[in-house]
């Protein structure tokens, strides 16, 4: 695989389909187009969850066992914080918040998201190169019975109990690509839509005008990896919102949800029977492994789904 392929990416799913990439073909060879809308404020802080899994998956730092945050953390500022009134719901470990005041710091002076991101990239040695959706504010907003949530509130402040009846982006109408989406859309090789959310991770990213007619312009592949195996997400609360938002939670219904915009779809071997179906919505239906938790099986795996992607 010689072109650059650019990867479109929420948080845990995402961060291992590139770290796949990165592996099989190496850093340079990827974009990754990041999810913003899950970015929240807190402490004084701004917060980048899905930038920064991936930036701390590629730079070998992620607490694999719990999917966010930096492995063998302390959390002894957080504490403190709980100690003197702050909120401490969001769990932030030291060298964690170190990264978020070195972002808000540089974010204040006037510096845009995707330039931050891209040194704090490089000072971690991540070759690949990370770029948020947008610079511009953008954030998920997920609807329940008991009223709307901001993301965070209901992903981690109330574990995601409460049925999406809907999600929204705000600020989504105003916000323009960050400089690179564009060009990485239309330039790739290949554009892979990682095994994310569709509602909460990939839904962000699209949202921002511009970046769905530029994967619609493409004239190479769109692809998209099926995030549910078995009809279950392997992290997060996907499969529950396929069901209240009114979509077979299976392989196919997420295939359902990205047909017109992806030209193949990439099931899991343990969705092969799902093949026929996905063709018959007009999309070349892959069927190779997908599951990536063994950080020692990705090159494999992302060398077979490009193999494949690339028909
Ligand atoms: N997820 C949790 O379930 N609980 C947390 O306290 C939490 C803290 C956290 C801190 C930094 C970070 O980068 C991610 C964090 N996450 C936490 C994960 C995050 O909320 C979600 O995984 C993503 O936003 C969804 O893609």
């Amino acid at each position: 695989v010689r072109d650059p392929v650019t990867v479109l990416a929420g948080g845990l799913g995402g961060s291992r389909l590139a770290d796949a990439f990165v592996r099989a073909v190496g850093g340079e060879r990827i974009t990754i187009v990041g999810n913003v809308g899950d970015d929240l404020e807190i402490l004084g802080l701004h917060v980048s969850p899905d930038l920064d899994t991936v930036l701390y998956t590629l730079a070998g730092l992620l607490d694999e066992e719990r999917g966010w945050g930096v492995s063998e953390e302390t959390y002894g500022a957080l504490g403190q914080a709980g100690a003197l009134g702050g909120p401490d719901w969001f769990t932030l470990g030291d060298r964690d918040i170190g990264l978020h005041l070195v972002r808000t710091e540089r974010l204040r002076s006037g510096e845009q998201l995707s330039s931050v991101t891209a040194d704090l990239a490089r000072r971690l040695t991540v070759a690949a190169a990370l770029l948020p959706a947008t610079d511009d504010r953008l954030r998920t907003v997920i609807d329940t019975d008991g009223g709307e949530l901001d993301f965070q509130a209901w992903f981690v402040g109330r574990r995601h109990r409460d049925p999406v009846r809907g999600v929204r982006y705000t600020g989504a109408e105003s916000a323009r690509p960050a400089p690179g989406v564009l060009g990485a859309l239309a330039d790739a090789g290949a554009v892979v839509i990682a095994p994310s959310n569709p509602f909460v991770s990939i839904g962000p990213i699209l949202a921002v005008p511009g970046i769905e007619a530029a994967l619609s312009e493409r004239r190479g592949p769109v692809a998209a990896v099926s995030p549910l195996v078995g009809g279950r997400a392997i992290r997060g609360p996907l499969a529950g919102m396929m069901e209240t938002l009114g979509h077979e939670p299976t392989a196919l219904g997420v295939a359902r949800l990205y047909q017109g915009l992806a030209d193949t779809f990439v099931l899991d071997v343990a969705d092969t029977s799902f093949a026929p179906d996905v063709e018959a919505l007009g999309m070349r239906a892959v069927v190779c492994e997908t599951v990536m938790v063994d950080p020692e099986r990705r090159a494999d795996i992302g060398r077979q789904i490009l193999e494949g992607v690339r028909g």
